[in-house]
């Protein structure tokens, strides 16, 4: 007797009156099971809306089955937690150690994650080595790291974090003091540079802490965004790193201090979230940091500083997603819930928004030379990273195979009219425009036959063409 649409409306009361007595039956898990085609996992869901879920990973940890089995099923970004600082790869001054970074890196690669690069310049774990030095020294030592990290990692990084905590807590939005800024308050645009012109695909963050919402140290960093980016001075992102405690909680302007700064044309990303706490009120934190997320458009994912509570560097805050035994904490519900709530979708990942003018071509070599060998027994080729206004190149020294070992060389190159050299590493320098040379200095002068070594030098204009000329001693 009765009409199609009223048995539709009963039904559909009916239904209605079922999902209430769910909802008091199930309480909180009722929302896990409305959601339709919920991803399961965090990485999962947070690649729905185009972002990704990262995690802090110590690669000793590795060959742990429960972390790295975590770490594989949940998490689809890796940020080496001490790895790649600079006390770990370049412990002695031009000695380079990529052991443990680069079992971090072949890891990710062998799962599809991808890798954010921590840290090229950080007044902290500094190598002991870098406290001797202080000026033009350090400046060059600086430079030739980061061209030296960046290059040996160039093409396998999301993003790096170029520079992190250069500025103070001072609550004045001064820069922190530290030995990189008594080198010339450039230092920090030098490092995007260099780090531009060694991995032109990778995306160039600022990284810090206590910036999470609007305060001076914030706009301090704001402030320098807004002024590389009015400049040209290569910067793609910058990450928060949201360290939560009760001395440091969640600002109530988080996610419009994540809007302006993504306003002035940058991406940005949580980058090393902890959340002291437990139960509930844990759960509800993380469920509010990662709305205010993905609420922003350009903010493109979220790491958390660790798997396990007791993989954290502040274990007894319990501050992570899961426990000690590798079980979801409460903490995890609520994170994976807030992603497969869904959020604002970013734009499709692209390469760095921001750099060079015209793309650096590549007009030297990037395998060892094929020049014929030069008088002496050596030979020698350029590898040129050229944007608009700036080079650094980087030069390959090869001893001739069969040759004979050799005990020191010189290169000499020329530069075009209004090129000028502004630094070099791995090699003493001679001239700044024109005709250039570069001799070796005591750790690289001995080299075996067949064997090479590299040195380079950055400068400003149009950077050296030809074939450079070797001699041997
Ligand atoms: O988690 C890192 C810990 O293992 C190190 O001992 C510590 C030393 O400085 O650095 C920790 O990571 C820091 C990160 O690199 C930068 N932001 C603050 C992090 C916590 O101190």
């Amino acid at each position: 007797m009765s009409d199609p649409l009223v048995r539709s409306r009963r039904r559909l009361a009916g239904a209605a009156l079922s999902a209430t007595a769910a909802v008091v039956a199930l309480g909180t898990v009722l929302s896990v099971s409305t959601t339709a085609n919920a991803a399961s996992t965090l990485g999962a869901s947070a690649a729905a809306t185009g972002r990704y879920f990262g995690t802090a990973v110590a690669a000793y940890k590795l060959s742990d089955t429960v972390y790295s089995g975590i770490l594989d099923r949940e998490f689809n970004m890796i940020t080496p937690e001490n790895e790649m600082k600079w006390d770990a790869t370049e412990p002695s001054q031009g000695q380079f150690t990529f052991t443990s970074a680069d079992q971090i890196v072949a890891h990710a690669q062998a799962h599809g994650q991808r890798m954010r690069g921590h840290a090229l310049a950080w007044h902290s774990q500094q190598p002991g080595w870098v406290a001797s030095l202080s000026g033009t020294a350090l400046r060059n030592a600086m430079i030739n790291h980061i061209t030296n990290v960046a290059t040996h990692y160039k093409g396998k990084i999301y993003a790096w974090d170029v520079v992190n905590e250069a500025f103070s807590d001072n609550g004045d939005g001064s820069r922190r003091q530290s030995n990189l800024q008594a080198t010339g308050n450039d230092w920090i645009e030098v490092a995007f540079k260099t780090a531009r012109a060694a991995d032109p695909g990778a995306k160039l963050c600022y990284n810090d802490y206590n910036t999470d919402g609007v305060n001076a140290k914030s706009t301090a960093v704001y402030n320098m965004v807004k002024d590389f980016k009015a400049r040209g001075v290569p910067i793609d992102c910058v990450g928060f790193q949201s360290h939560i405690n009760s001395a440091s909680p969640v600002p109530s302007d988080y996610q419009a201090n994540l809007q302006r700064f993504a306003d002035l044309g940058v991406d940005v990303q949580i980058t090393e979230l902890d959340i002291a706490g437990s139960g509930t009120a844990q759960a509800n934190t993380y469920a509010r940091v990662v709305q205010a997320c993905l609420a922003v458009a350009r903010c493109t994912g979220i790491t958390v500083w660790g798997i396990r509570d007791s993989d954290s560097w502040r274990s007894g805050d319990t501050p992570l997603l899961f426990d000690n035994n590798g079980n979801p904490k409460a903490a995890y519900t609520s994170a994976l819930n807030a992603l497969n709530a869904g959020g604002t979708t970013t734009p499709p990942t692209t390469g760095p928004t921001t750099g060079p003018t015209t793309s650096p071509p590549t007009t030297g070599p990037t395998t060892p030379p094929t020049t014929p060998p030069a008088q002496g027994g050596c030979s020698a080729s350029v590898s040129l990273n050229q944007w608009n206004g700036g080079f650094v190149a980087t030069v390959t020294v090869t001893v001739t195979a069969g040759s004979g070992a050799v005990n020191g060389w010189t290169v000499g190159l020329t530069l075009p009219s209004g090129a000028a050299v502004t630094n070099s590493w791995n090699a003493t320098g001679s001239g700044t425009s024109g005709s250039v040379s570069y001799t070796n200095v005591a750790y690289n002068g001995s080299i075996a036959a067949g064997q090479n070594t590299q040195f380079g030098f950055q400068g400003t204009g149009t950077g050296p063409a030809g074939t450079p000329s070797c001699t041997a001693r």
